[in-house]
C-alpha cells in the first residue's frame, strides 16, 4: 500500500516536471516531495486545483485528475474520462501527436492515505513566502535572459567589427593589386621587346587573362594613370621660359624661301609611296634635319621616304585601319602613328634604316585622330574621337593622363602643342577649338564659330597666332586677346579645309581643300595676302595634308591619290627633278 503511495507521488512529480513550464525549477518539486502527511486527494486538489494552478496544471484537462491513467507509449499522465473522450474523437495522443487507443491507457490506482497540506499553503504568511519565491525565481531567469542577450549582442558585434576589418583588408590589397598592375604595365613597356605581341601574350598570362593597365579600373570606373608629375611640370615650365624668351629675339632666317620664289613653285615630284587600292594620303611629317618625309595613308600603311635619295625608307606596317596622323620625334628616331583602329604605335627607327613597332598603346576606345610631340621630344598628345586626349611619356610610352572632357560629348579630330610646349590646342567633331593649359589639364579657353568638324590647327611661331580648319575655311585667332581676327573661306560650303600650317618661320601660312593655296603672313590688323595657289594634281580634288619643308624650301602634299607630291623650285635644295 505504501509502496504504492510512494510510486503514484514520483509519477506526479514526473508528470509536473514534463508538464509543467520547464522555467519553473526545481523548487515546486521539492516542496510536493516535502508532503510529508495529509491526504492524497487533498493535495491533488489544493495543489492543482488552488490559485497557483497556472503554473502547475495537466495540459489535457486543467484539473488534477480523480482517475488518473497513464498512457503506455508516451509515459504520459491523463484524467481518464478526459482522454478517452479525446480518444474517440482524434485517436491520437494530445501531447505528441502519436496513435492512442484505449488498450494503452493504464489506470493508476491511488491509495487513500492522508497527504498533509503544505505548510505554506495552510496560511497567509506561508503562501506570500511561496509568491515570493516563484517571483524570486522569474527574476532570476529574466535576470539570465538579459544576460544571455547581453552576450548575444557582444558576439553580434564582434562579428560585425571581423566583418569590417576584412572589408578593409581586401580594400587594401585590391589597391596594392591595382599599383603593382601600373607597375607592371609601366615595366613592360619599357621593356627592350622588339615585337610587342609577345609582350601583350607575356603580360596576359601574369595578369590573369586581362591586359595590365589595359581593364584595370580605378573606383571611378576609369583607367588609373600616374599622372603628370611635379618634376615633368618643372621640366615643361622651364622648356617654356627658355623658348618664349627665344621667341623674344626671334628673327626671320636668311635662308628662308623669299615669297617671290614661293611665287614660281610648281610640282617637283609625285612619289607612288601607298597601294592603289585604298588610295590617300591623311597625314604628312617632316623631320627637317634627316630630311625625311613620313606620311599616314588610307591603306593602313606609314611610309617614311628619304627625299635626298628619293627612295622609301621604311614602310610601316601594322594598324590595321587608315593611318590618320603621323609625327616624327626627331632625337628618338621614333615615328608615331595614330589610327582609325583606336590605336597609337611607337616605331623606332635602327641603323639600317628600317622602322620597328616599339609599343602599341590602346588607351583611346575610337578613332585617333591626332598626335602631337611637346617641344622637349619628351611627351606627346594623342587625340581621339572618343572624346579624349592622352599625354604619354615618350620613353615608357605611359599614359600620364587621360582627359575626358564631360561637359561635351562630341570627340577630338585634330590638336597641336603650342611652340612652347604649355598649351594644348584641339578641335572637335562639333566645330568647337578648345585651348587647354597642359600643366593642370583645365580647358582655358575656347572658341565657336566654324561650321562641321575642326580639321586641323596650327600654331604660329611667333607664339600668339592659331590657325584653325574646318568645313567652312581656315579662322585666324589672336591668343593674347583670344579672338577671331580673320576668316579664310576660299572654297564653296561643300569642300571642306582639310589642312592648315604655318611654316616654321611663321611668315607663309598653307591651306588645303580642294587645291593648295599659300598666304603671306601679316599682322592682326594688315591683309593676308593669298601669293600662290597650286591646283589639284591627284584629280580627287581633296587635298588632306600640306607641310612646309625646311626654310620653306619646299612644299609636301598629300591627296586623296596614292602619290606625295613635292613642289618648289627645279634644282634647288638638291631635290630631284621630275621627267627631263
Ligand atoms: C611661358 O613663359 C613665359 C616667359 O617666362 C611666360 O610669360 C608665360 O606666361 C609662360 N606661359 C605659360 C602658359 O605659362
Ligand atoms: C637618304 O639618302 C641619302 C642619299 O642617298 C643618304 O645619303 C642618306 O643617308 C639617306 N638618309 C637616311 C636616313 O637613310
Ligand atoms: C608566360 C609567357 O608567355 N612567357 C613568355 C614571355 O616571352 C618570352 C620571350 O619570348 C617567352 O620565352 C616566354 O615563354
Amino acid at each position: 500500500m505504501n509502496r504504492s503511495v510512494g510510486a503514484a507521488v514520483v509519477v506526479v512529480d514526473w508528470v509536473s516536471a514534463a508538464l509543467v513550464g520547464a522555467a519553473d525549477g526545481g523548487g515546486r518539486l521539492d516542496e510536493s516531495r516535502s508532503c510529508g502527511g495529509g491526504r492524497w486527494g487533498e493535495i491533488s486538489s489544493d495543489w492543482f486545483g488552488g490559485g497557483w494552478r497556472t503554473r502547475s496544471e495537466l495540459i489535457v484537462s486543467g484539473e488534477a485528475p480523480e482517475e488518473p491513467v497513464v498512457s503506455k507509449s508516451s509515459g504520459l499522465l491523463f484524467e481518464k474520462r478526459l482522454i478517452e473522450r479525446h480518444i474517440l474523437d482524434y485517436g491520437k495522443c494530445p501531447v505528441t501527436g502519436e496513435t492512442l487507443t484505449m488498450e494503452d491507457l493504464v489506470p493508476i490506482k491511488t491509495g487513500k492515505v492522508v497527504k498533509p497540506r503544505p505548510v505554506q499553503a495552510a496560511s497567509i504568511p506561508g503562501m506570500l513566502g511561496m509568491f515570493q519565491n516563484e517571483w524570486d525565481a522569474l527574476v532570476l531567469s529574466a535576470f539570465a535572459s538579459e544576460q544571455q542577450l547581453h552576450t548575444t549582442r557582444q558576439e553580434l558585434s564582434h562579428c560585425l567589427y571581423q566583418h569590417d576589418s576584412a572589408c578593409r583588408v581586401i580594400a587594401r590589397l585590391k589597391k596594392e593589386l591595382d599599383e603593382a598592375r601600373t607597375m607592371l604595365a609601366h615595366l613592360e613597356r619599357q621593356a627592350p621587346m622588339p615585337a610587342s605581341t609577345i609582350v601583350t601574350s607575356n603580360s596576359s598570362a601574369l595578369s590573369n587573362g586581362k591586359r595590365a593597365a589595359e581593364d584595370e579600373l580605378g573606383p571611378d570606373g576609369k583607367k588609373i594613370r600616374p599622372g603628370i608629375s611635379a618634376s615633368i611640370i618643372t621640366e615643361l615650365t622651364d622648356c617654356n621660359a627658355s623658348l618664349s624668351q627665344l621667341r623674344k629675339k626671334r628673327q626671320i632666317p636668311p635662308t628662308l624661301a623669299p615669297l617671290d620664289a614661293v611665287e614660281r613653285y610648281t610640282q617637283l615630284n609625285s612619289y607612288p609611296l601607298h597601294k592603289t587600292n585604298k588610295a590617300g594620303i591623311l597625314s604628312i611629317d617632316i623631320h627637317q634635319s634627316k630630311d625625311l618625309i613620313a606620311t599616314g595613308g588610307v591603306d593602313t600603311n606609314a611610309v617614311v621616304f628619304n627625299r635626298s635619295s628619293g627612295e622609301i625608307l621604311s614602310t610601316l606596317s601594322g594598324h590595321s585601319k587608315k593611318v590618320s596622323s603621323v609625327k616624327f620625334v626627331a632625337d628618338a628616331e621614333l615615328v608615331v602613328t595614330g589610327s582609325a583602329d583606336k590605336t597609337v604605335r611607337v616605331w623606332q627607327g635602327s641603323e639600317n634604316g628600317n622602322y620597328d613597332c616599339k609599343h602599341v598603346l590602346r588607351d583611346h576606345t575610337a578613332e585617333v585622330q591626332a598626335v602631337t610631340v611637346h617641344a622637349t621630344n619628351n611627351y606627346f598628345v594623342t587625340a581621339s574621337l572618343d572624346n579624349s586626349w592622352c599625354f604619354y611619356d615618350i620613353s615608357s610610352c605611359l599614359c600620364l593622363t587621360q582627359v575626358e572632357d564631360s561637359s561635351a560629348s562630341e570627340g577630338y579630330t585634330s590638336a597641336a602643342f603650342h611652340p612652347d610646349g604649355l598649351i594644348l590646342g584641339t578641335g572637335t567633331s562639333g566645330a568647337v577649338v578648345k585651348i587647354w593649359d597642359v600643366k593642370s589639364q583645365a580647358n582655358v579657353a575656347r572658341f565657336d564659330g566654324h561650321v562641321g568638324a575642326v580639321t586641323a590647327i596650327s600654331f604660329s611661331e611667333n607664339g600668339y597666332f592659331l590657325a584653325t580648319a574646318a568645313q567652312d575655311g581656315v579662322k585666324l585667332w589672336d591668343l593674347r586677346k583670344l579672338r577671331n581676327f580673320r576668316t579664310f573661306s576660299p572654297y564653296d560650303e561643300n569642300t571642306p579645309t582639310q589642312s592648315v600650317e604655318f611654316d616654321h618661320s611663321g611668315s607663309y601660312l598653307a591651306i588645303g581643300g580642294s587645291d593648295i593655296r599659300v598666304y603671306q603672313v601679316a599682322s592682326v590688323k594688315a591683309d593676308w595676302n593669298c601669293i600662290k595657289t597650286f591646283p589639284d594634281l591627284s584629280g580627287t580634288g581633296k587635298i588632306n595634308s600640306v607641310r612646309f619643308g625646311t626654310d620653306a624650301k619646299y612644299i609636301a602634299v598629300g591627296s586623296m591619290d596614292r602619290n606625295l607630291r613635292l613642289f618648289g623650285l627645279p634644282g634647288e635644295d638638291g631635290a630631284i627633278e621630275l621627267g627631263s
